[in-house]
């Protein structure tokens, strides 16, 4: 099959932003806009004759018709081998599982996680390294700078692989192995984790779960592990079949968007556990009968109880948590005597920490746990986890985290999302509110002293490399943290995300309700920040 080259023009909005590139699918379908990032992804990897790609995605609308053009551009820049997830399906995580199982240089993930779908919803593109992870500044970095300069692509003559059919295919001397989406991980899954204490647990009378996939990629997942494999009730995982356009909805695991789930677990008769999933897989929400796990608190909880789970038994090297999520998980690695870490929001910045085996776990605010199982969160991985704990602990959710809190105090913690607002108007917030920053530090800000005000940059220890402009930071001197960032992942305007967070460990004052126990922060970030006097919203679009 012949091998064209295409000549092209670059677009000049092909920067990555937090993960990958996401960009409504309207912009993704113009002529030669899929093809140029894909070529520019590939130009930054050095030579690819002979290496392995892994391919799939969450799914979503134009998943298939990328993943098609992606194995023709593949066999036309010399990989000589794709492994790909039937229908063009593989969870985040399925895809670092997969990357890592079959040692492949890398691989494309297909998602805009937990953005909508569908014909005028959004689409996306990632690339992830070796190690299973996605790729780190240095290569997104050069894939842009392609981007800019691109003149021309290779693709080799239109071919169509049977996306259906697992097996091997040929495609312009490059071999294309379909394989199950869910094998790999599954298998995965059962190595780490005390199946025959989770299966006890799930077939028990007493215990019900629910576990909400959302329309979107777990579904298939789920079932699999949940009900087939550990003999969860039939029923156990709602809206559990993918659809191209996740069901018109916004599979986003939260309190606004999995709104069945988190109605059902918070009325009479609740199951005993709650859990959703995203987009994509790899974000997870935790819930018990009438009780929220915040994904900071579920991240410190893990970490407090990992000696239940066979795979952590042996210990934690450390924990890291991105930057605004909350302290709660350094409370816990500082009595457990390892190392905490510290990183700017986005999952690549964990990838050297857990290749050195400086960390063991990581978790963001954003719904997002892991460990160095794989190189991504991991959202089924995280509620295998508290399956895992509950077997052990024979406790409810909300007892276990309120003994937590008994043990560490709370870390009070909310984040507000201000979706969709100009750019012009966030833009110029931020600048605003940074240039005010030093004349913060000593003052008294809602009956608390500014201890430090800055915009954070990180060094990662590993590599020493430096990310800035990391998001304003806001911090107490009794460790309350107001933190503000526009989000590196919206399609529409900006969403501006407020992080607040104050800590207490009066045992009197552990169970207040969240948005009451944080108002004087709340408003005070108001103020300062002026963000209902400039954007004109008096209330957030989404808060956790
Ligand atoms: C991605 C990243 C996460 C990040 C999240 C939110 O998650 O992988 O590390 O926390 O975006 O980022 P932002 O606040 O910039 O919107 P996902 O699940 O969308 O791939």
């Amino acid at each position: 099959m012949a091998v064209r080259t295409i000549a092209t023009i670059p677009f000049n909005d092909q920067k990555p932003g937090t993960s990958g590139l996401r960009k409504k699918v309207t912009v993704f379908q113009q002529t030669h806009y899929l093809e140029n990032f894909v070529q520019s992804t590939f130009d930054s990897l050095g030579d690819v004759q002979g290496k392995v790609l892994v391919v799939g995605g969450d799914g979503r609308f134009y998943n298939e018709h990328a993943v098609q053009v992606i194995l023709n551009m593949a066999a036309a820049n010399g990989f000589s081998r794709a492994i790909v997830g039937q229908n063009g399906l593989l969870s985040t995580p399925a895809a670092s599982c997969v990357i890592r199982k079959y040692h492949a240089f890398g691989g494309i993930i297909l998602s805009a996680s937990h953005n909508p779908a569908g014909p005028n919803g959004d689409f996306g593109i990632k690339y992830n390294i070796s190690n299973g992870g996605p790729a780190p500044e240095g290569i997104t970095e050069a894939i842009f700078a392609n981007s800019q300069t691109i003149s021309n692509y290779k693709i080799i003559d239109e071919a169509t692989i049977s996306l259906d059919v697992i097996g091997t295919q040929s495609l312009g001397g490059m071999t294309v192995d379909i394989i199950d989406p869910v094998d790999d991980y599954a298998d995965l899954m059962a190595e780490l984790f005390d199946f025959d204490a989770i299966s006890a647990l799930l077939t028990d009378e007493s215990f019900q779960m629910r576990f909400d996939a959302m329309h979107a990629i777990t579904g298939p997942y789920a079932k699999e592990i949940l009900e087939n494999k550990l003999g969860a009730k039939a029923g156990t995982v709602i809206n559990g079949t993918p659809l191209t356009d996740f069901g018109n909805g916004h599979p986003d695991p939260n309190l606004t968007y999995a709104k069945e789930l988190v109605d059902e677990m918070f009325s009479d008769n609740a199951p005993t556990l709650g859990a959703a999933s995203d987009g994509d897989g790899d974000r997870n929400m935790i819930l018990g009968a009438n009780f929220f796990v915040t994904p900071s608190d579920s991240l410190a909880v893990m970490a407090a109880n990992a000696q239940s789970v066979p795979a952590y038994k042996s210990g934690l090297t450390g924990i890291a948590r991105s930057m605004p999520t909350s302290q709660a998980p350094d409370r816990v690695a500082e009595k457990l005597g390892i190392e905490s870490h510290e990183t700017p929001t986005g999952w690549k910045f964990f990838g050297n920490l857990l290749d050195a085996d400086r960390a063991t776990l990581c978790g963001e605010e954003s719904f997002g746990t892991g460990s160095n199982h794989i190189r991504e969160k991991d959202g089924l991985w995280a509620v295998l986890f508290w399956l895992n704990i509950l077997a052990v602990r024979k406790q409810t959710v909300s007892e276990i985290v309120g003994q937590h809190w008994l043990e560490y105090g709370r870390n009070y913690y909310t984040r507000h999302d201000y979706e969709s607002i100009p750019s012009d108007i966030a833009k110029q917030l931020m600048v605003d509110l940074e240039a005010k920053l030093p004349s913060l530090i000593g003052r008294d800000l809602a009956g608390k002293t500014v201890g430090y005000a800055d915009n954070f940059s990180y060094t990662d220890p590993v590599d020493n490399s430096i990310s800035s402009n990391q998001g304003l930071r806001i911090g107490f001197e009794d460790g309350s943290r107001i933190i503000l960032r526009l989000s590196g992942t919206g399609t529409e305007g900006a969403t501006l995300r407020v992080y607040i967070e104050s800590y207490e460990d009066d045992e009197n004052k552990l169970h207040q309700e969240t948005q009451s126990a944080l108002q004087a922060l709340i408003s005070a970030t108001d103020e300062l920040a002026g963000i209902t006097s400039r954007t004109g919203r008096t209330e957030p679009t989404v808060i956790t």
